[in-house]
């Protein structure tokens, strides 16, 4: 590992707070995410970022309730509440979270007729969101993922990124789960697929001891 990225996945008001999509504990990760930034030389962020009427809100479904399962598309697919939708408070940055260590960001989510959990491909892997040349150009070869949802964003972002580089980390500790049951399913997954899981204590030991440094100075 020369070349290190970290993906800051999901850190938005509408997973952070009660009125939408809230997933327990995401609160919490700011601060870690913010001390973890500075010391990764590429940092991304994601944003979900859906229209009023995108195909994964319940509110498309007649009759359904939310976290239902339901079908998009052919496929099945998890009802969500209305969240995140582009240019609302909910698809905002979480304040507190230092974006000015943001080197890019990548929007998904937008086609109404597809969800896209990774912020690679759509959940048909359909239609690229340009990471992947992002992170080719500059020259990256290492993922770390943190953020939101660990059992969903980032278990398909963590699974797409294997295309990428064999060399993925998920920072367990700074990610928080919808729900205990997909959490541990996707722990199992990720095991299985030889996808690292650390903590954030790990992540700063393995970063000095490969003499990386990040982007920014370290506060
Ligand atoms: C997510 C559910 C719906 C996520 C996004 O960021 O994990 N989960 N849309
Ligand atoms: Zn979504």
């Amino acid at each position: 590992m020369k070349n290190p990225a970290l993906l800051v996945v999901d850190i938005q008001n509408g997973f952070v707070e009660e009125s939408e999509l809230p997933v327990p504990g995401g609160g919490e990760l700011i601060e870690p995410i913010n001390k973890l930034m500075p010391l990764f030389p590429v940092v991304v962020a994601t944003q979900d970022w859906h229209p009023p009427d995108h195909g994964s809100f319940y509110t498309r479904h007649r009759g359904a309730k939310p976290y239902e399962m339901g079908e998009l598309g052919g496929e099945p697919q998890v009802l969500w509440p209305v969240h995140c939708v582009a240019g609302t408070r909910g698809a905002d940055f979480v304040e507190g979270l230092k974006v000015e260590y943001l080197q890019a960001v990548i929007r998904k989510g937008m086609d109404p007729e597809v969800d896209s959990y990774s912020t690679f491909y759509d959940n048909f892997h359909r239609n690229p969101s340009g990471l992947r040349g992002y992170l080719r150009e500059r020259g990256v070869d290492a993922i770390f993922l943190a953020g939101l949802a660990f059992d969903y964003c980032v278990l398909y972002s963590a699974r797409d990124a294997l295309e990428f580089t064999s060399e993925i980390y998920v920072i367990e500790d700074a990610c928080r789960a919808v729900s205990p049951d997909t959490a541990a399913a996707a722990r199992e997954e990720m095991i299985s697929k030889n996808i690292n899981l650390l903590k954030i204590g790990d992540v700063v030991n393995l970063l000095t001891n490969s003499g990386i440094s990040g982007a920014f100075p370290r506060e």
